[in-house]
């Protein structure tokens, strides 16, 4: 998939906020700092179009971005983070989870976890709740480059085994090589082409 425009729509907390279009619709979510706005970023080419931080915790709002003119991107906010308030962390769920029952356009969601990281119950979840409403999904390890090429491999096979997953249906990607740019790239676009049969 080419990207030629991308443009920032809007930020929402709530259904009555989000962008009216009907264009299909990409979910990203993950952890606070898993990388997920580098992510998107580096799948539209632009250095700083969805805002990344080193500190994290700092997205808790729904961000949308249309790419092509055609294609809705969704930056979720982050779950997980100890140091956010408990205000932020008891508003996350309810936000994110009328989200993802009520957006009729969503096609699919990306699920960031950082390779370093064991899956945890927020991502056990997560995939409990795609399956059961058969939304389809592609699972990414994030910051691959941290850790040598034999981490990286022993890592992928545990995290798949303690997902119950085959190693080829999850992508290694790190926003400092654009390794697995293209990778995730074409598979939403499979999934859009899926969606369209
Ligand atoms: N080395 C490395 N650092 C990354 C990568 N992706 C993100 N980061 C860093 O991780 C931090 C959090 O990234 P961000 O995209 O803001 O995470 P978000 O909270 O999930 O949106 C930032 O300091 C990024 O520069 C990656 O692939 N490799
Ligand atoms: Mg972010």
């Amino acid at each position: 998939m080419m990207i030629k425009t991308v443009e920032f729509v809007k930020s929402a907390v709530k259904p009555s906020q989000y962008p009216e279009y009907d264009f299909s619709e990409i979910a990203f979510a993950g952890r606070s700092n898993v990388g997920k706005s580098s992510l998107i970023n580096t799948l539209i080419q632009r250095r700083n179009m969805v805002k990344t931080s080193s500190k994290p915790g700092c997205t808790q709002l729904i961000n949308f971005f249309l790419v092509n003119e055609m294609l809705s991107f969704v930056d979720l906010p982050g779950y997980g983070y100890a140091k956010v308030s408990k205000k932020i962390r008891s508003q996350w769920q309810p936000m994110v989870n009328l989200y993802l029952s009520q957006r009729q356009n969503l096609l699919g969601l990306v699920l960031l976890i950082d390779i370093r990281r064991d899956p945890g119950k927020e991502e056990f979840d997560m995939v409990d709740w795609l399956e059961s409403h058969e939304m389809p999904y592609l699972v990414i390890l994030t910051k691959s480059d941290k850790l040598s090429k034999t981490k990286q491999q022993k890592r992928l096979l545990s995290i798949c085994s303690q997902m119950n997953r085959e190693k080829d249906s999850v992508i290694l990607f790190s926003t400092k090589t654009k390794r697995g740019r293209d990778t995730v790239l074409g598979e939403i676009e499979n999934l859009i082409d899926w969606y369209n049969e």
